[in-house]
């Protein structure tokens, strides 16, 4: 079938809107209609050519919503008419990983997700008689996708697509860090820097928490009063100081933070968020993605002296079996979705949604097909 999409024809340039070729879903997979996506940093990222899995030409994308029209032999978790959430972290629920109950990632379908293939190793695009690649298992910026059934959470209809989309990556992983990965305490004190989607977010993580402080940075102070409707207790911006950011921070809070969180994808804010934590307990979480060949430091005495340094894949969160439970807490109004949609368009203008994230005017752009 025919599809409208945004394709990346080569790293560094704009998408180009054009109508691909969509085959339908083979064994295991399941053909969606997407409703409504949007841009994450890590799609401008891999856009940018600095990404050591960006595979080009490529449908890249991978926060979405839209609605199963047909299912690939032996599907039997999905079927047409369901509402879904494209999941770059898959949860086949057999794997080593899955099994393990140590952590959300899946080992199923992985390594041809990483190649830019399905898992039988072949694409279901193309262009002009061009093979493209698919991106993150889940390409939500093509109207049609297909993905893997282990890749698809099936979530309530009554949830409006066009704000759940941000469950795919932003919100979940920000919230998720702060539950799962960090396991914030009530009354703990916390440090965000980057004040995205995903740095917000893990504001609201952490008020959900109950922390008792949430500093929130960032060079751009735009973003402070934003961060402060989420719940920041205070806005720091670095460049008001002539000590380094984390010495600021260490000053603040008398002797560091209990939990900080980079969520940039920069390896010196990285390693300014890991010696902001308090000796003897502070745990720094990493969430940016930092660019092919990028290494972190810092003095093996900071982990001596007992600060923590962990990572987080889409929040810790599996996304089959706990998603369906995010959508019920934003349609109870636990989860707050809205605030962070700061522009709507039309699918076509992808290219200004790029460039919008690029300019730090916007935290998320939803599309509509
Ligand atoms: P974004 O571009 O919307 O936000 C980044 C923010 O960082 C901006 O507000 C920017 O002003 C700020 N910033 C840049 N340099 C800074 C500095 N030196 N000090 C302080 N602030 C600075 O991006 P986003 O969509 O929120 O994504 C943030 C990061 O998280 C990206 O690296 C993205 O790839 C990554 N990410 C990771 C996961 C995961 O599962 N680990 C999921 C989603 C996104
Ligand atoms: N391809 C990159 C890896 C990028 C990365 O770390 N991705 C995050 C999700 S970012 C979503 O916006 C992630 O979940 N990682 C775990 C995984 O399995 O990819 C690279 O550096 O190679
Ligand atoms: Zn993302």
């Amino acid at each position: 079938m025919k599809s409208r999409a945004a394709v990346a024809l080569a790293a560094g340039k704009p998408l180009e809107l054009v109508e691909i070729d969509v085959e339908g879903p083979k064994a295991g997979e399941a053909l969606v209609r997407m409703a409504a996506t949007s841009v994450c940093h890590t799609d401008a990222y891999t856009l940018s050519g600095a990404d050591p899995e960006g595979n080009f030409p490529a449908v890249l994308g991978h926060e979405g919503a839209g609605v199963v029209e047909e299912v690939g032999e032996g599907v039997t978790s999905v079927k047409p008419g369901d509402h879904v959430i494209p999941l770059y972290t898959a949860e086949c629920g057999k794997c080593k990983f899955c099994l393990s109950g140590k952590t959300n990632l899946c080992g199923a379908v992985r390594a041809t997700q990483g190649k830019g293939v399905m898992p039988d190793g072949t694409s279901r695009f193309s262009l002009d008689g061009q093979m493209l690649h698919h991106y993150m298992g889940t390409s939500t910026f093509s109207e049609y996708t297909v993905l893997p059934e282990v890749s698809l959470a099936v979530v309530s209809k009554e949830a409006p697509m066009d704000k759940i989309c941000l469950l795919g990556c932003g919100v979940t992983t920000g919230i998720g860090a702060v539950l799962n990965t960090a396991k914030v305490e009530p009354g703990s004190t916390v440090a965000v820097f980057g004040l995205g989607a995903i740095g917000l977010a893990v504001i609201q993580g952490a008020q959900m928490a109950k922390a008792s402080r949430i500093i929130a940075i960032d060079v751009n102070p735009d973003k402070f009063e934003l961060a402060k409707q989420f719940g920041a207790t205070e806005c720091v911006n670095p460049k008001d100081y002539s000590d380094p950011i984390q010495q600021v921070i260490v000053d603040l809070t008398d002797g560091g933070v209990d939990y900080s969180f980079e969520c940039i994808g920069n390896v010196n804010v990285m390693r300014s968020a890991l010696e902001c934590c308090h000796k003897g307990w502070g745990e720094s979480i990493i969430i940016g993605v930092a660019g092919a060949g990028e290494e972190i430091s810092t003095r093996p005495f900071q982990l001596v002296t007992g600060r923590v340094w962990k990572g987080s894949a889409f929040g810790g969160v599996k996304g089959r079996s706990e998603l369906p439970g995010y959508v019920e807490s934003y349609m109870n109004g636990e989860i707050k979705i809205d605030e962070f949609i700061t522009h709507d368009m039309p699918f076509d203008k992808i290219n200004e949604a790029f460039e919008l994230l690029h300019a730090g005017k916007s935290i998320r752009t939803v599309l509509h097909y």
